[in-house]
């Protein structure tokens, strides 16, 4: 077996292990972050459980620590509370971005993590099975329910030889992405293998596992192996470590090979992760904004190397140059050397320890901006400046960037790459962590006014004259549905006034037009709902009253969460009928619960024509749909299961 197909069967608790058929997975560890947090806490309160049944389950405050009216820090209050409550640890905001603290303090090889965040898949870089998913997923996981997915393909990414100078592992996995696009993970896990594994250390194997996410990849995983243990020896938790690499005689679904000594320093351009290109040919283009941070890049080594480069130097005068460490133990650790000396003389701006600029909460670039971002996503918006031109690289492009003020190939800039010492044993300090009481029958979960209670969806009716009331294309993301962004993001756990912003970057008018037609219809291209896993972006469209999601094909989480909410995911069966349906077209559903539950074919009928089209939906996700969401459809099983 290979590596992620021992962690399935050690965890496998339903379905079986053949591409394609549905498994239910045991879940080890969840984490939550804020911005997603307080939705899935609600609603695993709503499942009535005491406590929760995980082996540990963390609650991180990270994405929302701008905090520029009250609804934030109440929503971090109530985060504080619940977690005392159900036994939960709570990383309180300061102690730094989930995936790079879970990575550093919590994460053990070969356990699974269920995370309410797209990136979660950063756990694969210490050999978890690791998988962003719904808040609702995550509250199902607590409550002890399986998690379940497609059993996906097995894809070995044979790694060969070893990076050259000023070439990093964000270039391995941009290298991917210009081979594979932001659709071409989809139903695989990516297994790195091959000798040039050895020569990553976690944090890289962490960065390549993050952005396997933008791939629109299940997961992605590496082996446990020596370079592992010596991690997490240096993090004083050798406990954690077990060897898990494939067997000899390991088979994979695909293989794709990558030659390091070949790579060279890439750069995805605006507006996609995956729109690649050599940063040679995209030399002297004139650079305004640079960060280096987020969940992808902000380890000790990234920080590190900033500093090494930066040492005695001043940054472009026309750059405005951020950086924010991924951790608190990141910080500290710079703290404890000149490294953070170097930085602040350097010019550069020194931000919290949390999300930040990545999900729009500051630093907003100026009006056209070229802004280079050591992130995951550039999605066109996403930075708070919509004519921004995002561009996604690694430490070592954005620092000659912030040097020379424009485009350059580090390779050719720099001369011999300083040795950043990164071996040295990290700095523990874990008292910002807080852990439940063992007695929390006391304890009073507080809900400040923007957190108001949840929704109830009635089930799927028998039939369904609906409305088409947006017509969009290909690889729309969560980003396009319900933005983020300083100003939208304290809203989370207010479903009414978050609804407001459903589709703001694409139609202004999507909200209240969709709330007057109540059976709305969207219409969409491939990849419908990429990125991030925000529920809110299937839950504020069924608010606003969408029924039916048609679409040439799904990302995964947001498929499951159109399921969750029991919004209908219907695809076409031949792509030319996605040009036969306009915005406003009436569309009628005939008896299409009937033919769902009799495993029928669905036509709709849409201008005086039929189209057929498909659904994909194991008999538990029917049942969900059927029974109004997930939400319901759990309770009434937990309440069977205690009066048995
Ligand atoms: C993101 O990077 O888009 C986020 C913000 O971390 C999201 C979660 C969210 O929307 O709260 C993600 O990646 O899942
Ligand atoms: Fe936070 Fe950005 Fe990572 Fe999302 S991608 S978890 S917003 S740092």
């Amino acid at each position: 077996m290979n590596v992620a197909k021992k962690i399935i069967s050690r965890h496998l608790l339903a379905g079986k292990m053949e591409i394609g058929c549905e498994i239910g997975l045991k879940v080890d560890h969840t984490l939550t972050q804020d911005a997603t947090g307080t939705m899935a806490y609600l609603q695993f309160e709503a499942m009535d459980v005491p406590k929760v049944k995980t082996k540990l389950s963390v609650s991180y405050v990270d994405h929302n620590t701008l905090q520029s009216g009250f609804e934030s820090a109440d929503d971090h209050k109530f985060l504080q509370t619940i977690a005392e409550k159900y036994g939960i640890i709570f990383s309180p905001a300061g102690n730094g971005i989930c995936h790079q603290v879970h990575l550093e303090r919590f994460g053990v090889p070969g356990m699974t993590l269920l995370g309410s965040d797209s990136h979660t898949s950063t756990g694969g870089g210490l050999g978890m099975l690791a998988f962003g998913a719904g808040g609702l997923d995550v509250a199902c996981a607590m409550a002890g329910q399986p998690f379940y997915i497609t059993m996906p393909k097995i894809v070995k990414i044979n790694l060969k030889g070893k990076l050259r100078d000023w070439v990093s592992a964000k270039d391995i996995i941009l290298e991917l992405l210009r081979l594979q696009n932001v659709k071409g993970g989809r139903g695989k896990i990516y297994e790195f293998s091959g000798e040039g594994v050895r020569t990553l250390s976690v944090p890289e194997r962490a960065t390549i596992a993050n952005m396997g996410t933008e791939l629109g990849a299940t997961t992605s995983i590496f082996p446990s192996d020596d370079v592992t243990k010596d991690f997490l020896e240096r993090q004083d938790r050798k406990v954690s470590w077990t060897r898990i690499e494939p067997e000899e005689s390991a088979t994979y679904d695909e293989e794709i090979e990558i030659d390091l000594n070949m790579l060279e320093p890439l750069i995805a351009a605006p507006h996609m992760p995956d729109n690649i290109k050599k940063v040679r040919d995209l030399e002297d283009i004139k650079v305004n904004q640079v960060g280096i941070g987020s969940c992808t890049n902000s380890s000790f080594a990234d920080m590190l190397l900033t500093s090494e480069i930066l040492k005695g130097k001043k940054i472009n005068k026309n750059v405005n140059f951020f950086i924010s460490p991924g951790s608190r133990q990141v910080l500290e650790m710079l703290s404890h050397s000149d490294a953070l000396f170097n930085i602040i003389g350097s010019g550069a701006r020194i931000l919290e320890s949390s999300c930040g600029p990545c999900i729009g909460m500051g630093q907003a670039p100026e009006s056209s901006a070229v802004s280079l971002r050591t992130f995951n996503r550039n999605f066109e918006g996403r930075s708070g400046t919509k004519n921004a031109q995002v561009y996604l690289c690694s430490p070592e492009v954005a620092l000659a960037a912030a040097l020379t003020g424009k485009i350059t190939d580090p390779t050719r800039y720099f001369n011999k790459k300083p040795s950043a010492n990164t071996s040295e044993k990290f700095f523990i300090d874990d008292k910002h962590f807080q852990l439940p009481p063992v007695d929390s029958s006391k304890v009073k979960v507080i809900k400040g006014p923007n957190i108001k209670s949840l929704n109830e969806f009635e089930p799927l009716s028998n039939s369904l004259h609906g409305k088409i009331v947006l017509k969009v294309g290909d690889n729309i993301s969560t980003d396009h549905i319900l933005p983020a962004g300083a100003k939208i993001l304290p809203l989370r756990s207010n479903l009414l006034a978050i609804s407001k912003y459903t589709f703001a970057v694409v139609d202004k008018s999507f909200a209240s037009r969709a709330k007057s037609t109540q059976n709305g219809v969207i219409v969409a291209g491939e990849n419908y709902g990429q990125g991030s896993s925000r529920e809110h972006a299937a839950l504020a469209p069924r608010y606003l009253g969408i029924k039916i999601v048609l679409a040439k094909s799904f990302a995964r989480i947001h498929l499951a969460n159109l399921i969750n909410f029991a919004i209908l995911p219907l695809t076409f069966d031949s792509f030319p009928d996605y040009n036969k349906i306009k915005l406003d077209d009436e569309i009628d559903f005939d008896d299409i619960r009937n033919v769902i539950e009799k495993d029928k074919s669905i036509y709709a009928k849409v201008n005086n024509t039929r189209i057929k089209v498909n659904y994909n939906l194991t008999q538990r996700q029917k049942n969900i749909i059927f029974a109004g969401g997930l939400l319901n459809w759990i309770k009434r099983q937990l309440t069977k299961h205690k009066s048995l």
